[in-house]
């Protein structure tokens, strides 16, 4: 497996300044969360630093994807929102030889969350919503929740996103709908 800096090195060829920044704070703020919440960091840092490392890739690449691999159909019906994670790990791991599938996984949930999401993955989707160079009303709630209750963090980010995709008329994937649904009336 690559080490740390060899990581870092292929994210700031692959990604643009402020994104590469973005993914060095989430980075920092999932081991933060970690340490709190008794992960391992060592998953945290790489979780982190590769969960945007397909974010800046053309759709085609992605199509590719989800062909060669045989991934479900409904995919094509979206766009960069779902595949820079659900089909971005598939990247991360044939590309930066991430083989962990935990850490697979959280890449994948991390936009969408999921139904069962492990620490690791609520931690990595926490922190991609509250890394210090975030700016959106709530923010500070959000952080707070985060900081009481992981699984609080987790079910405020979903209420705020569904919220959000619906009074914009966007698409919901089916699996952001299941998040909504395992964990928003769980903590109301
Ligand atoms: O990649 P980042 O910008 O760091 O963050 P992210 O991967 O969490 O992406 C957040 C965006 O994804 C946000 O604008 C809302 C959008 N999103 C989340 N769930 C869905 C979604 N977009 C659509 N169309 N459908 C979803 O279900
Ligand atoms: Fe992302
Ligand atoms: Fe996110
Ligand atoms: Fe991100």
């Amino acid at each position: 497996p690559l080490t740390r800096i060899e990581l870092i090195n292929r994210l700031k060829e692959a990604l643009k300044p402020a994104r590469f920044n973005h993914v060095l704070r989430v980075e920092q703020t999932a081991i933060k969360l970690a340490k709190k919440y008794d992960v391992d960091l060592e998953a945290a840092s790489v979780a982190g630093l590769c969960h945007d490392y397909a974010k800046q890739r053309p759709d085609e690449d992605f199509i590719a994807v989800i062909k060669a691999k045989k991934l479900s159909k409904e995919l094509l019906d979206y766009g960069n929102a779902i595949w820079h994670g659900v089909v971005g790990a598939e990247l991360v791991k044939d590309e930066l030889g991430v083989q962990n599938e935990e850490i697979l996984d959280a890449i994948r949930e991390h936009t969408t969350g999921a139904a069962y999401m492990t620490p690791l993955a609520q931690v990595l989707y926490m922190a991609d919503y509250i890394e210090p160079g975030r700016d959106f009303p709530g923010l500070e709630k959000a952080r707070q929740f985060t900081e009481t209750n992981l699984g609080l963090g987790v079910a405020f980010q979903t209420q705020a996103t569904l919220t959000y995709l619906a009074e914009n008329g966007k698409p919901i994937y089916p699996k952001t709908l299941e998040t909504y649904n395992a964990w928003v009336p769980k903590y109301r």
